[in-house]
């Protein structure tokens, strides 16, 4: 019995590997977002053929015409893919039954609370587990707490009788998509990957190896989990050091830009991390959050987590009070003043202005009754308290402001002609390290 056993799962395993290595699995990838479809696209361009599923119709329909709309893969690769016939993307989730691979690439956002949401998860898994069969080899990817995949994923797919490891396989495997990266995109971006079991891990890690350059197995879902928490918190806390420093050096009338690119000489055991208006993104400000909220679950307050949270979280402030400062210099109030903000992404360079601090800047300025304005060549308007701002030509605001805050460093501006035409300019991103003058306060 236990050869037969054995034997059986040895034989959908192999089932499997063989069309995976043979690309003739049929792959499928939930969640067509900036992990999603590079994902699915390099699949495609390996020579699998792949659905992609969604639950926005929108977005099915937009991917079926060929056009990219993920900025980091051009119509020139993704068009010919979805034309060849190569590509292809659905809402019916009743395809599952016909895929042998599926990567759930959803969101998992924050609730207000700082706790999980795990809905779109959630909903994903219990689509898969409608449609389940033997041989389906199933990733989550999108970022998580430790235990999510055995905890939430395996219970809900075993539900359908069909045992991991033997008649499926699951894994978890850590986006790691950097949007606009020009040299590290989805292919050769290191792809770490681990199993529910050493057999999950094995095929993976052979799925993976199929289309991307290099793969990272490891022992469980739980490390593969924790590897890309650990990736994104130690960059918020090394953000809120270096944000603490500022705020120390401001007090000490030290110019910490000048000390961590002194410290940046030291050429081993250190790596420059550099204060700014605060933490912006859809990663780093909510990542470390699913870990901490896990550990507290597990008895231990994860208190660099909260410290590094709770500094990050307060440098809009610390910016408000260097313009609030500035002006009063000018013998003037912040009521009443003009003050024209230069870039509001979250960002140098991107259109993203999800928790992007420039928000939270322009809505305490506006509360202390300033009149704020923007200029930011890639975002065209943004909602602010329910009204839209929109952005604004940038000189003639520049000249015309009673304080100008650089909150994002985008490349392209003309900061010389912005020296010499503000009154006072307050640089939260050192993006004026080459100009000297008393109307520039840096953080
Ligand atoms: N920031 C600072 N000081 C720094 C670095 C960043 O204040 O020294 C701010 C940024 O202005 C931004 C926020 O932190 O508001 C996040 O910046 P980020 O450079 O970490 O950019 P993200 O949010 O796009 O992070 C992504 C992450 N990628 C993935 O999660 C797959 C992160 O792991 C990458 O390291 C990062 O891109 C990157 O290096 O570009």
């Amino acid at each position: 019995m236990i050869q037969e056993v054995v034997s059986s799962a040895a034989s959908t395993a192999a089932d499997l590997q063989n069309k995976i290595k043979t690309k003739k699995a049929r792959v499928g990838v939930l969640g067509l977002g900036y992990v999603g479809l590079p994902l699915a696209v390099e699949f495609a361009k390996a020579g699998f053929d792949v659905v992609g599923i969604d639950v926005q119709q929108s977005k099915v329909d937009d991917f079926n015409t060929g056009h990219s709309y993920i900025k980091d893969v051009p119509d020139s690769v993704f068009s010919p893919l979805v034309k060849s016939g190569k590509l292809r993307a659905t809402s019916d989730f009743s395809v599952i039954r016909t895929l042998d691979t599926i990567d759930i690439c959803v969101p998992t956002p924050l609730r207000k609370t700082k706790d999980p949401d795990m809905s779109f998860v959630v909903a994903a898994t219990e689509a898969i587990a409608q449609h389940i069969h033997p041989g389906l080899l199933v990733m989550l990817e999108s970022t998580t707490y430790p235990g999510t995949t055995d905890e939430l994923l395996l219970p809900r797919l075993s539900a359908s009788g069909l045992e991991v490891g033997k008649d499926f396989f699951l894994c978890f495997s850590p986006e790691r998509v950097d949007p606009g990266n020009p040299n590290f995109q989805t292919n050769n971006i290191p792809k770490v990957v681990g199993g529910i079991t050493p057999l999950c891990t094995e095929t993976g890690a052979l799925f993976y190896q199929q289309a991307l350059e290099t793969v990272v197995p490891v022992s469980s879902t739980r490390v593969a989990e924790m590897v890309k928490l650990l990736e994104n918190t130690f960059r918020m806390i090394n953000i809120g050091l270096v944000n603490e420093l500022a705020i120390m050096s401001s007090r000490m009338n030290i110019d910490v830009w000048e000390v961590i690119d002194a410290a940046a000489t030291k050429p081993f055991g250190f790596m420059p991390f550099y204060p700014g208006p605060g933490l912006g993104g859809h990663c780093i400000p909510i990542d470390p959050f699913y870990l901490s909220w896990k550990s507290k679950e597990a008895g231990i307050e994860a208190r660099f987590i909260e410290l590094a949270g709770h500094i990050n979280g307060r440098m809009p402030e610390f910016v408000v009070e260097k313009i609030q400062n500035a002006l009063n210099d000018a013998s003037k109030s912040v009521r009443g003043s003009n003050v024209h903000i230069l870039g509001i992404a979250y960002k140098r360079n991107i259109d993203d202005v999800r928790e992007s601090p420039a928000l939270d800047i322009m809505m305490l300025l506006e509360r202390l009754g300033a009149k704020v304005t923007y200029s930011d060549p890639f975002v065209p308007s943004v909602t602010l308290n329910a009204s839209v701002l929109k952005s604004q030509e940038m000189l003639p605001f520049v000249g015309a402001a009673d304080c100008v805050v650089i909150v994002t460093d985008h490349t392209g501006l003309d900061y010389a002609k912005i020296v010499e035409q503000s009154k006072i300019i307050v640089d939260t991103r050192n993006a004026l390290k080459g100009f000297r003058s008393p109307k520039i306060v840096r953080l």
